[in-house]
């Protein structure tokens, strides 16, 4: 233990060698692998205008309101005014996340808008400086994530930011393709979708910003919040190789900590993929661990008249659908300005809760399916002492009450229905197909699952 100390210290000291600066990755991914269902959290000043801004409603994701509505950088901090969440009630959330299912919480501590959810020495655009409220959001959530066993990480937008000055500077490129802000190209990312419609923003470099700015804030978020499980990066466009490395370095503070692939692509690839929005189909997965992180209506930061909630059934089964191609889901909650979880957000989350308390297994800590995809379901599987367990999660109960299983010659022990613990038949064809005979009527509508338990490891992958 102590040599570990040692060592890190001397890596911290030198810089050198970024990566050994962190415990090995298969340590630190652990909890990570087993946990496959977290909360990701969006809020801040955005849900305050929640959609609407001068009467009109603006499209899109609510958190790119400011930049979408070309909201001028006084005005939109002008609506901090308003961002006062006294219903705020950290350990509520947690508990929601909890009974969820879910076993960590990613929230923005800063997303492009710049505003703080945390005091901070490096820009007064935080919630402490800025708002009547004037207290650190970050603080009771991670003391209320320790209290109930809820690993807390931060998203942080570390390199667009529309009110912190040289935050959207980023995107002006010299011709070899370098950030530079006393160039004139622009490249085509920042024409359609970035800065510059304010000059309050332009009165810094990228460089500066990243140096007074988003660096600074990182170390304070690494620093002051005890252990921080997982650094959420955002939006790689425009990042040097310069500025990531001075993020990387940092990392030392938390050597289990573990990060997204999104601080500077390609040569960051950090922990684990962020596709987003989008489930990936088999083809595109290569070994490298990932996560879905996907809304639950259409936005990631509050908007009042986003009702386009996914049901229940849909994330259940996204998060099996998941689960068995080896990922994990972090599904997002947009909280209001005064600090509550919309209605239907609490619903969602109380259904997934109810699914979980009785089919959790087949999620927590299993591996991907031996067979990819089935028509009906989806499949997980687990070692155990003596054998695997294999998880069907059954989508589309079919007609004849059978599910064909081929390919796999282990011997079966048991096979039951996680809903009611009925037992199930199993025969085995001459062809060596393992037949499953289900009841008439499944028991969840959710998706129910059948656990097989079978003598042996199971194959890694078997041809359908
Ligand atoms: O925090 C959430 C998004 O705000 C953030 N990532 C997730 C987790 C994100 N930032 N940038 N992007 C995602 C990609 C940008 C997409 C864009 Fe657009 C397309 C920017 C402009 C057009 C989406 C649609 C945002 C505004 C309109």
């Amino acid at each position: 233990m102590k040599k570990t100390i040692i060592a890190l210290a001397v890596l911290m000291i030198t810089g050198q060698n970024l990566t050994a600066q962190q415990l090995p990755k298969d340590q630190r991914m652990q909890w990570w692998r087993e946990a496959r269902f977290g909360m990701f959290i969006h809020w801040g000043v955005y849900a305050v205008p929640a959609g609407t801004w001068n009467g009109r409603q603006i499209g899109n994701i609510g958190e790119w309101i400011m930049n979408r509505g070309k909201i001028p950088v006084e005005d939109y901090k002008a609506m901090a005014k308003d961002f006062n969440p006294v219903k705020y009630d950290p350990d509520s959330w947690v508990k929601m996340a909890k009974d969820a299912g879910m076993k960590y919480i990613v929230i923005t501590s800063k997303h492009h808008d710049g505003f703080a959810l945390f005091k901070s020495e490096a820009s007064k655009w935080n919630v402490v400086d800025h708002t009547v409220y004037g207290k650190d959001l970050l603080k009771p959530l991670a003391e209320a994530c320790k209290k109930h066993g809820i690993k807390l990480g931060f998203y942080y937008s570390q390199a667009q930011d529309w009110v912190n000055p040289g935050g959207t500077a980023i995107r002006r490129l010299t011709k070899e393709g370098w950030p530079n802000p006393d160039s004139v190209i622009i490249d085509a990312y920042t024409k359609e979708h970035n800065g510059h419609w304010d000059w309050r923003q332009e009165t810094k470099t990228f460089e500066q910003y990243i140096n007074e700015v988003s660096v600074p804030q990182v170390r304070e978020l690494l620093t002051n919040y005890g252990e921080v499980a997982v650094l959420w990066w955002d939006t790689p466009n425009g990042m040097t190789v310069e500025a990531a490395t001075k993020f990387q370095s940092l990392l030392a503070i938390q050597p289990q900590i573990i990060t997204n692939d999104r601080l500077k692509r390609p040569d960051f690839p950090g922990d684990h993929k962020t596709p987003e929005q989008r489930i990936p189909n088999l083809a595109d997965l290569d070994g490298t661990d990932w996560e879905t992180c996907m809304t639950m209506n259409g936005t990631w930061g509050y908007k009042s008249y986003d009702l386009n909630y996914k049901s229940p059934q849909t994330l259940i089964r996204n998060l099996i659908d998941i689960a068995s191609k080896g990922g994990n889901l972090l599904l997002n909650v947009g909280p209001t300005a005064e600090g509550e979880f919309p209605q239907q957000s609490i619903e969602i989350l109380s259904e997934m809760g109810k699914w979980m308390k009785v089919n959790g297994e087949a999620i927590y800590g299993t591996k991907a399916s031996p067979w990819g995809l089935f028509p009906w379901g989806r499949c997980t599987r687990k070692d155990t002492k003596n054998g695997t367990s294999l998880y069907f999660s059954v989508f589309e109960w079919p007609a004849d009450r059978k599910l064909t299983i081929s390919g796999m010659k282990n011997s079966v022990i048991s096979a039951k229905l996680l809903a009611n613990g009925a037992r199930v038949k199993t025969v085995r064809t001459k062809e060596g197909e393992l037949i499953i005979s289900l009841p008439a009527f499944s028991p969840d509508p959710m998706a129910s699952v059948v656990r097989v338990d079978v003598r042996g490891k199971v194959a890694e992958k078997i041809k359908q």
